[in-house]
């Protein structure tokens, strides 16, 4: 799966806290790379390999050397990481601290100075090591959270170099992002690139005041610009996508469709199916939907023949502390509920605590008759839109939360409060009860935005908006 040598210098450089391939070691001793294709890969993918593109980031193993490689002509760059540092870095402050904060503080942000000290080490790294690979006048694309003081170390090291960042998760509001005690470190970070990305226009607004206000930055008479350290700095929202045609044809494929309807028998052909499809994680308002569903059968509005749910959840962060309490309050949730309505062979909730395969996951999509996406707060979420892509046949019924990046965008689906459980409840019962004609006509309208916008389409207008010649 290797072959050649790494490029001495790219002229466009990606730089993530994971490269695109993971890095094993086999029980018999033996090492390799294993590839985890990721929404970003693919979409990034044809515009680096046309350009002699680089990819720095973390191989996922603590405390391993391993040399440049190249995977199918793209330059692979790993960063190492000790055990210490993955802890503080990557567990402590990108997770403990700045994802709670970020979303919201629906779970409270942990303020711990070590790993403060640790995360600026690693971006000081992540920066030198671009600093190195990346050729005059390259350009650099940034990604997420993790890496937020990148442009700006790197900006010292090499001021030749075109930065964009571009924040996955939400841009938080003023007073949130306040309580941060770095937070005019973490602002004079992003401002080193020319270009700052969000998927919304929220992020822009939040980011264009507190930019103003914790660094200096002067504003223009073009709201998507500030000046700062005497350079133009351009915001703008850039919402993500899928490759979504892609995932249309693979859910068209008879593989896929056969597996659908087998899922339905395996279930016992219940009238409906509901799907819940998520990283294991607090902000994804798993404990939401269940209550929802919990209390629409125990108000007899629907019985277990009616309709069951089906929960996938991919595990994740689970040396977080937050994320093992979480887990232990879904599973009772499900047992619970599973325990008053299921009968012998009948859940009422079928949960996996896995992650799928691709055509498998399609399978569920296009079986699922109500897809529940409830959200306290998401960046974008992507799953509502694979939904979407997988629905060929104008079939199922999007229950979205209002606090996701994707509701902007995806206006025809049934939008939630998911603080609002009554909300949830009747957009739930409504969903189950639909028209077909009104469901079709609502998918038919989601597929419209969601095939026109893949993911193609999102990287190009970041890589534009850089001021990279693309094609159009
Ligand atoms: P995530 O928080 O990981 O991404 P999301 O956008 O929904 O959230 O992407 C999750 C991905 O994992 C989807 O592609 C989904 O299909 C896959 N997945 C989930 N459960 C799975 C399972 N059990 N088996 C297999 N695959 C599964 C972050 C931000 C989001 C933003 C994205 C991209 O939090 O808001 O949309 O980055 O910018």
């Amino acid at each position: 799966m290797t072959s050649g040598e790494p490029v001495t210098a790219a002229d466009l450089v990606v730089v993530a806290n994971r490269l695109p391939v993971d890095y094993v070691r086999h029980p018999d001793g033996s090492t390799g790379w294993k590839r985890s294709p990721g929404g970003l890969v693919t979409a990034l993918e044809p515009t680096l390999r046309a350009r002699e593109g680089a990819w720095v980031g973390w191989p996922g193993v603590p405390d391993v050397d391993v040399d440049p490689l190249v995977e199918d002509g793209l330059s692979l760059y790993p960063v190492r990481l000790s055990a210490h540092e993955v802890e503080q870095y990557y567990e402590g402050f990108s997770n403990a601290t700045l994802w709670p904060l970020y979303h919201d503080v629906v779970a409270q942000p942990q303020f711990h100075r070590h790993w403060w000290r640790t995360y600026t080490d690693v971006n000081q790294r992540f920066a030198e090591e671009v600093a190195r690979v990346a050729a005059h006048g390259a350009t650099v694309w940034v990604q997420d959270y993790q890496l937020q003081l990148v442009p700006g170390r790197l900006r010292e090291l090499r001021p030749d170099l075109r930065i964009g960042f571009f924040l996955h998760i939400p841009f938080p509001p003023v007073e949130l992002f306040r309580q941060l005690p770095w937070r005019t470190r973490i602002m004079e970070g992003l401002l080193g690139a020319d270009l700052v990305g969000f998927h919304t226009d929220g992020g822009v607004r939040n980011f264009h005041w507190l930019a103003q206000e914790l660094a200096g930055a002067t504003p223009d008479r073009d709201p998507e610009v500030l000046w700062y350290g005497g350079r133009r700095v351009r915001l703008g929202a850039f919402p993500i996508s899928i490759d979504s045609q892609h995932l249309d044809e693979l859910s068209r494929s008879e593989e896929v469709v056969e597996r659908a309807a087998q899922i339905r028998e395996e279930l016992g052909n219940p009238t409906k199916i509901i799907l819940g499809v998520d990283r294991l994680d607090y902000t994804k308002g798993i404990d939401v939907r269940l209550r929802a569903f919990h209390e629409l059968l125990e108000e007899d509005r629907i019985t277990v023949d009616d309709a069951v749910m089906i929960q996938l959840a991919t595990p994740s962060r689970e040396r977080v502390e937050h994320y093992q309490q979480m887990r232990d309050e879904i599973e009772l949730s499900v047992g619970r509920l599973n325990g008053e309505y299921a009968r012998v062979g009948h859940p009422a909730v079928h949960y996996l605590h896995r992650s799928l395969p691709r055509e498998e996951l399609t399978a569920f999509f296009l079986a699922a008759d109500v897809m529940l996406v409830t959200p306290l707060r998401d960046g974008m979420n992507l799953v509502a839109k694979e939904y979407v892509a997988c629905r060929h046949d104008d079939g199922g019924v999007l229950v979205l939360s209002e606090f996701t990046g994707a509701a902007i965008e995806l206006t025809s689906a049934l939008l939630v409060n998911p603080h609002d459980t009554d909300g949830v409840k009747e957009a739930l019962h409504a969903a189950l009860t639909m028209e077909p004609d009104e469901g079709r006509k609502r998918m038919r309208m989601l597929r419209r935005q969601v095939l026109d916008h893949n993911v193609d389409r999102w990287a190009r207008s970041f890589l534009r908006a850089l001021g990279v010649a693309v094609d159009a």
